[in-house]
């Protein structure tokens, strides 16, 4: 049986990823971190037993599913984990994943996203797994300020937030680990993938969720920043179907993983509010304080390479990404969209 490492398994696409490489027979094996309050719900369904007193030593918690803590800023408990665990794939999604809040938290950032990667990397070294295949969470927010429209893999980067930056420092060690040490390593370069699991603060799921209460009568208002960026949305399920592919692949290699559509923040608001038949310049308030001092205005990929190399192609597009992240809130909340109608 195949042995999976995720680290960030508690995330949106670690509870995905999880789920996948289940159904596909592995035994999976997920970093979490020490929290205060309990940070697993997104795998609870997958879990047989809500076990708190997790160590860095194996706690299994569901059939073929095992935690282990560990963190990114730590060193010593990625060897730990990478040594006990001798996984056959590695798939790096931990880091701190939000753009707005990297430039609050610049230093933390880049402890974490960009060298919590090396860490791993070498913690990997370290523990002789030559033949352990590595996957690296790279993001379309290394393009940044946009050197062209689309973007694809040999597009300059020209990153716009701390978060980019501490990306471009993965992405560029991912790669020179795999030269210099002949490993298998890809880097996936995803644009935005949003799903009901998404991450409250971020955009779509800020206005899905905000939507949803509206509708129930326990929000009035939405606070939002910048409405007119644009973003190459897809459905997070789809996309780590593409990081298995990257992984299954007979070399290692660097893919876009995209749909090919962008929309404006606006687009996004005039889609889900139109679900509900409602106007939403009545229900959101500009904050200022959510603008970023420097913004990534168009990101739109061409996943072209990915879809001759792996034959991945995105199944959900735009609006029925809208869709199902508006009902997925109402049913949360035990509205319908049609109460609103
Ligand atoms: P999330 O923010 O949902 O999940 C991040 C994960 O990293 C969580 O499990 C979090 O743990 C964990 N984590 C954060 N800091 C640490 C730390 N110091 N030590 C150990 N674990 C830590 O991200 P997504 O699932 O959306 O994204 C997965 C990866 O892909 C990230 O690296 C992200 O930057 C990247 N990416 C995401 C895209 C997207 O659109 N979603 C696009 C391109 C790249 P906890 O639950 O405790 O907070
Ligand atoms: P992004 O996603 O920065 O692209 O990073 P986010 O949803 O945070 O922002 C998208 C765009 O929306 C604008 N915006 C707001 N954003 C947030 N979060 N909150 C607001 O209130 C708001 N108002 C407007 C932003 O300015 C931006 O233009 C995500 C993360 O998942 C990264 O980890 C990942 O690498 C990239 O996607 C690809």
């Amino acid at each position: 049986m195949k042995k999976t490492l995720i680290t960030g398994i508690t995330g949106q696409d670690g509870s995905y990823l999880a789920e996948l490489l289940l159904s596909k027979g592995y035994e999976v094996h997920g970093v979490i971190r020490r929290s205060s309050s309990i940070n697993t719900r997104r795998i609870e369904h997958l879990s047989h037993s809500a076990r708190l007193d997790i160590t860095h030593d194996p706690t299994q918690v569901g059939e073929r599913l095992y935690l282990h803590v560990a963190d990114l800023t730590d060193a010593s408990s990625l060897n730990y984990v990478m040594r006990t665990v001798r996984p056959d794939e590695v798939y790096h999604l931990a880091a701190q994943s939000q753009v707005r809040v990297s430039f609050d938290i610049p230093e933390y950032t880049g402890n974490a996203t960009a060298l919590g990667t090396l860490r791993l990397l070498d913690a990997m070294r370290d523990a002789g797994l030559d033949h352990t295949k590595f996957y690296q969470a790279s993001s379309s927010e290394m393009f940044g300020k946009a050197q062209e429209i689309p973007q694809k893999e040999t597009t300059p980067f020209y990153p716009r937030s701390p978060y980019g930056v501490a990306k471009l420092f993965a992405f560029w060690t991912a790669k020179n680990y795999r030269e210099a040490y002949n490993l298998f390593i890809c880097n996936g370069i995803l644009f935005n993938h949003e799903s009901p699991r998404r991450g409250e603060t971020f955009v779509t799921r800020k206005i899905t969720r905000g939507l949803a209460n509206i509708i129930a009568g326990s929000q009035d208002k939405i606070y939002l920043g910048n409405l007119e960026a644009k973003r190459d949305w897809g459905y997070a399920p789809d996309f780590v179907e593409a990081m298995y592919l990257m992984m299954q692949a007979q070399k290692p290699d660097d893919y876009v993983i995209a749909t090919g559509e962008t929309h404006s923040i606006r687009e996004f608001l005039d889609e889900a509010f139109g679900l509900a038949g409602l106007d939403w310049k009545k229900y959101i308030e500009i904050d200022n304080r959510l603008f970023r001092p420097t913004e990534a205005d168009i990101l739109l990929g061409d996943a072209s390479k990915a879809k001759r190399e792996l034959g991945w192609e995105p199944k959900v597009k735009f609006k029925e990404l809208v869709r199902i992240m508006v009902e997925a809130d109402c049913k949360a909340v035990g509205v319908t969209l049609k109460k609103a109608n």
